[in-house]
């Protein structure tokens, strides 16, 4: 196997002639447990720590590697290597993590699309949808929504959940899938490219597991089934890359409880592009498009053009976002590792 398989490319080479010394070599993390990473290169997966050097250096949680991410390595014997550096990441999935304090939490790094998978069976949601793009956009991700159990829908009822979707104006590339029929996982092969990673996110038990294990044609990874109200309970406990035999990567992801974005504002502004586009022609150029005179928005509102209900989450996601933006000020400082704020 060539690294260039497992998505090293010119980008990150450069990155590394600044960062790493000409003897460490090249590995992606593949999966992180509790202080302890399996990192990959061309001949093989093993065991990783990071030096008490580099652990040292860094400031944040966010620093540290996680999986996706390129690092620099030494080989300390065939089975084990110690992590030096991690190369600045392309892109990455991250959220406020859960509790009262603001803290980011990285998901994956070196996307390049996110399967961003809900049930069509008591978990579709178009707001949590929405949060879960900007988090996307915020990230440089390309997403794509995959539909799951739609064996247990009908064709109507999965017809009213897309419509729902564009009503909200939401433009998602969307695959309907289930993994029992089968139906739906050619179109997810086919969006898969040669050396390309892909991320899967969504609640717990929506069948992101099943999906990976039904591209491997083996169940190399633990499912589990979900009460009747469709509820998970959390059967993936960590993050981990996996090679798939036809060239492409997926991450399996827990379930996430709570999609918490974060400094996203222009991940917002992307996703709500119809409103970025119609603010132009308020008459205050300031307008908060609550109540001002002359607001393009709210008479788009009115006349039906735009929905409310995507109003409203366009205003709840905002004011998210610039509220934990501001109680991030103060301890936010970049560091040479793009992307990573701590
Ligand atoms: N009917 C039906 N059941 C499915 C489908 N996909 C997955 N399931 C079932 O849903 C249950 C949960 O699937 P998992 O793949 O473990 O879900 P998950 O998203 O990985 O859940 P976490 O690991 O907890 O985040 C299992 O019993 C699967 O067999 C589907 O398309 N249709
Ligand atoms: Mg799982
Ligand atoms: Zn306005």
């Amino acid at each position: 196997m060539e690294l260039s398989e497992l998505g090293l490319d010119r980008w990150f080479t450069d990155q590394a002639s600044e960062f790493c010394p000409p003897e460490q070599r090249f590995a992606r993390v593949t999966a992180v447990d509790r202080g302890w990473y399996v990192i990959r290169n061309e001949d093989g997966e093993v065991a990783a720590r990071a030096t008490g050097k580099f652990l040292h250096s860094t400031e944040s949680t966010n620093d540290m590697p996680c999986v996706g991410d390129w690092v620099c390595v030494c080989y300390d014997s065939e089975t084990s290597a110690s992590i030096h550096t991690v190369l600045p990441r392309k892109s990455f999935l991250r959220r406020k993590s859960v509790g009262k304090t603001i803290e980011l939490q990285m998901i994956a790094a070196n996307i390049d699309a996110a399967f961003i998978v809900q049930s069509c069976h008591y978990d579709f949601n178009v707001p949590r949808l929405e949060r879960y793009l900007v988090m996307a956009n915020e990230g440089h991700v390309e997403p794509l929504l995959v539909l799951t159990k739609i064996d247990l829908v009908s064709a109507e009822e999965l017809a009213q959940m897309i419509l729902e979707i564009r009503r909200g104006g939401i433009n998602v590339r969307i695959i309907a899938l289930s993994n029992v029929t089968g139906v739906g996982l050619d179109q997810i092969k086919e969006v898969m490219g040669l050396g390309k990673t892909y991320c899967l996110l969504g609640s717990s038990g929506v069948g992101k597991t099943t999906l990976i294990n039904q591209l491997t044609g083996q169940d190399i990874l633990k499912t589990r089934s979900v009460s009747d109200s469709g509820e998970g309970r959390h059967t993936t406990v960590r993050r981990q890359l996996i090679v798939l035999e036809q060239g492409a990567m997926i991450i399996d992801t827990p379930g996430m409880r709570e999609v918490g974005i974060f400094t996203a504002s222009e991940g917002v502004d992307e996703l709500f592009d119809d409103i970025q586009a119609l603010s132009f022609h308020c008459r205050f150029t300031n307008c908060s498009h609550s109540n001002e005179p002359g607001c393009a928005v709210l008479e788009a509102i009115k006349s039906g053009k735009l929905e409310q209900e995507h109003y409203a989450n366009y205003v709840r996601l905002n004011r998210e976002s610039t509220c934990n933006e501001t109680s991030l000020t103060g301890k936010r400082k970049r560091n040479k590792t793009s992307g990573t704020i701590k």
